[in-house]
C-alpha cells in the first residue's frame, strides 16, 4: 500500500493512442500530409524531400523487400550521417513489421563489429562515407547480404544505389502497397544502441506500441512540439540515437517540415534558423550553453523561434534561464529521456515552465523514485533512483536477457540508474547519474551541481567534474575548467570560488585542471571516463 501512494501516474493524452502500428501510422500521415511541399530539407545543400516522396520511395522499398524475400522480424541496419533518405529503409521496414538497427557512423571498425553481431543485420543501408569501413567490416559477416548506399545515384562496384536497388526490384504501383497488421505490443520496430546503466552497448528494443505513445505525445498540443502541419523544425540530432529517431518520426506523423543539419556547425545552425525562419528548434545542452554565450548569436534574426526542446544531458537552471532571456522566450522545454524508455518520460509541457526542471511525467507513463538503499518508493522532494513503467519502456535488450532483468524488474519497473526527485508538483529534477556519483568519504557530491555552479561563472565557459581515486576519502571531486576566451582564472580562484558556496565534501580536493574543450558525445553527454584517465595524467597545481 505504501508503494503505491507514492506511485505517480502522467496526464491524460489530448492526442489519441492508436492501436495500428507505427508503420501504418507513418504510412497514413505520409498520405495526409501528401499535399505539402516538404517534408524535409538538408541544410547544407537546400535539397528536400517532400511528403509525397517519402510515401512514394517508403512503399516501393517495402514493395523491393519483399520482392527479395526479406521477411517479417529480418533486421536493416542504418549507418550514415544525417541524411534526406535515412528514414525511408527505416519506414519501409516498419511497414513490414522488420527491424530498423539505426548505427552511429562515426563508430570505429571494432565497434561496428561489435554492434552488427548484437543486431545481424540482412541488409545495411549506409553513406558513401562509411561505404568502405563498412566493406571491411562485412568480410566478418556471412549474414550481411548486401550493403546500399544512401547518397549515391550509382552503384560502386558490388553495392547498390538505394535508387538502383528500388528500380531493380519494385515494378508495381507504390498505390497498390499497404502496411501489414501486426501485434504492436510484441512487434521490434527498432533496435538503437545503448549501454544502459551498466557495462558494454546493448541493443534496445523498441516496439510498435512503444513508438505508438511517442506519436500520441506528438499529436498532442501540450506534449508536442508543434502540431500545425507545415510548421518548421530544426535539427542537427543524430537520427542513430533515439533523441533523433524518435522525434523526427514524430515531425512526419504531424507534418511538420523538419530542417536537417549532419552535425553541429554553428553559423549554418544560426543561418539556417534565420533563412527558414524556423519556430522550434531541438537541442543539447552544450548547444543552450552556445545560444547562452556565444557572440555568434547576435549576429542573425532569431525572432521567428519560439520553442526550444532540450535533453538528454543535464541542462544547468541559469544556462536555461540566460538562453531564455536572450532569444526572447516564454521558456524552454526541459525533458529527461533515455534509449530504453524510448524517448522523453518527462518534459516541460508548453505552458508549465520550470526553470531546472525536466518536467511533469508524460501521458501513459507511471513513475516512482525509490530509496537505493531499500528500494521504497519515496514522496515529493526526496532524491532517490527514477523508475518508470508503462508502454514507452522497451521491450528489453536484444538476445541478453541477464541485462534485461537487471534494468526491467520482475513488476514492469525499468531501473534508470538516474538520481532525481519530482516536487509538490509532479516536476521532476535529475540530479544525476547514479553510477557517476562522487563519493568523499561517504558524501555523496554530485558532479551536475558543481558543474552547474562553475558555468555561472563569468570566466568559465564550461565546465566537467569527475571524481578520482583517493586512498583515504575513496574519491576526491576534480574539475575540468574551459576558460572563457579573454578572460583569466587561476587554479586556486576556481577553488575558493566554489568552497565558498558548497558543504566541505563538495570542495575540489581532487583539483582544478585547464583543458581546451570538455570531451562529449554526439548527445552531449560529458565523457567522464576519457576526462577520469585524464586526470590521472595532468597534474593540478592545487
Ligand atoms: P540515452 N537531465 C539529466 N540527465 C539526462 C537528461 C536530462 N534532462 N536527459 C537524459 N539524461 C541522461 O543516451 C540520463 O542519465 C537519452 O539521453 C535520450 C533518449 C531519447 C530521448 O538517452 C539518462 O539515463 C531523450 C534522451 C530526450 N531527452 O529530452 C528529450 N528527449 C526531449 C526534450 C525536449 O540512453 C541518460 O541520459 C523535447 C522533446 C524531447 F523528447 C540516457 O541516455
Amino acid at each position: 500500500m505504501e508503494e503505491e501512494k507514492y506511485v505517480l501516474h502522467g496526464a491524460k493524452t489530448l492526442g489519441s493512442l492508436q492501436k495500428s502500428t507505427a508503420g501504418k501510422q507513418l504510412y497514413d500521415a505520409l498520405v495526409r500530409h501528401s499535399h505539402l511541399p516538404e517534408a524535409m530539407i538538408d541544410a547544407h545543400t537546400q535539397e528536400k524531400i517532400s511528403y509525397k516522396a517519402l510515401l512514394e520511395t517508403t512503399c516501393r522499398l517495402a514493395q523491393s523487400f519483399q520482392k527479395c524475400g526479406y521477411k517479417q522480424n529480418d533486421v536493416i541496419s542504418i549507418c550514415s550521417e544525417n541524411n534526406l533518405n535515412f528514414f525511408c529503409p527505416a519506414i519501409a521496414a516498419m511497414y513490414l513489421g522488420m527491424i530498423a538497427a539505426p548505427l552511429n557512423e562515426n563508430y570505429t571498425k571494432g565497434e561496428l563489429h561489435n554492434a552488427l553481431n548484437i543486431s545481424k543485420p540482412k541488409l545495411i543501408f549506409c553513406s558513401k562515407k562509411v561505404l568502405s569501413k563498412m566493406l571491411e567490416v562485412k568480410q566478418n559477416f556471412t549474414f550481411i547480404k548486401k550493403i546500399i548506399i544512401l547518397d549515391v545515384l550509382q552503384d560502386i562496384d558490388d553495392s547498390e544505389s538505394l535508387s538502383n536497388f528500388i528500380l531493380r526490384n519494385s515494378n508495381e504501383s507504390y498505390k497498390n502497397f499497404r502496411p501489414l497488421d501486426l501485434d504492436c505490443k510484441e512487434q521490434v520496430a527498432a533496435v538503437l544502441c545503448s549501454s544502459g546503466t551498466t557495462g558494454l552497448p546493448k541493443g534496445v528494443m523498441t516496439t510498435h506500441t512503444n513508438l505508438s505513445v511517442r506519436f500520441a505525445h506528438a499529436r498532442d498540443s501540450q506534449i508536442g512540439h508543434q502540431t500545425i502541419p507545415g510548421t518548421t523544425i530544426l535539427t542537427f540530432m543524430p537520427f542513430f540515437h533515439g533523441f533523433g529517431f524518435c522525434t523526427t518520426l514524430g515531425n512526419f506523423i504531424v507534418g511538420l517540415r523538419t530542417i536537417m543539419l549532419r552535425r553541429f556547425e554553428p553559423e549554418l545552425f544560426l543561418k539556417s534558423i534565420q533563412d527558414y525562419e524556423v519556430r522550434c528548434i531541438l537541442v543539447v545542452p552544450p548547444i543552450a550553453l552556445f545560444l547562452a554565450k556565444s557572440p555568434l548569436v547576435d549576429k542573425y534574426d532569431l525572432s521567428s523561434l519560439k520553442e526550444i526542446g532540450c535533453g538528454a544531458a543535464p541542462l544547468g537552471k541559469e544556462v536555461g534561464e540566460a538562453v531564455v532571456k536572450r532569444l526572447n522566450l516564454d521558456g524552454l522545454r526541459q525533458g529527461y529521456g533515455l534509449t530504453e524508455a524510448t524517448l522523453a518520460v518527462t518534459l516541460i509541457t508548453a505552458n508549465r515552465f520550470k526553470p531546472g526542471s525536466s518536467g511533469p511525467l508524460v501521458p501513459l507513463m507511471s513513475a516512482k523514485v525509490i530509496d537505493i538503499e531499500t528500494g521504497k518508493s519515496l514522496g515529493p522532494d526526496v532524491v532517490g533512483e527514477l523508475c518508470f513503467k508503462g508502454d514507452m519502456v522497451m521491450k528489453g535488450y536484444m538476445g541478453n536477457i541477464k541485462a534485461t532483468r537487471e534494468t526491467i524488474d520482475e513488476n514492469g519497473w525499468l531501473h534508470t540508474g538516474d538520481l532525481g526527485y519530482y516536487d509538490k508538483e509532479g516536476h521532476f529534477y535529475i540530479v544525476d547519474r547514479l553510477k557517476e556519483l562522487i563519493k568523499y568519504k561517504g558524501f555523496q557530491v554530485p558532479p551536475a551541481e558543481l558543474e552547474a555552479l562553475l558555468l555561472k561563472n563569468p570566466c568559465i565557459k564550461d565546465a566537467a567534474v569527475v571524481g578520482i581515486p583517493d586512498e583515504s576519502a575513496g574519491e576526491l571531486p576534480a574539475a575540468f575548467v574551459v576558460k572563457q576566451p579573454g578572460k583569466q582564472i587561476t587554479e586556486i580562484e576556481v577553488f575558493d570560488y566554489i568552497a565558498g558556496q558548497v558543504s566541505s565534501p563538495k570542495h575540489l580536493r581532487g583539483g582544478v585542471r585547464f583543458i581546451d574543450e570538455i570531451p562529449k558525445s554526439a548527445t552531449g553527454k560529458i565523457m567522464r571516463k576519457v576526462l577520469r584517465e585524464l586526470a590521472q595524467k595532468m597534474k593540478s597545481k592545487l
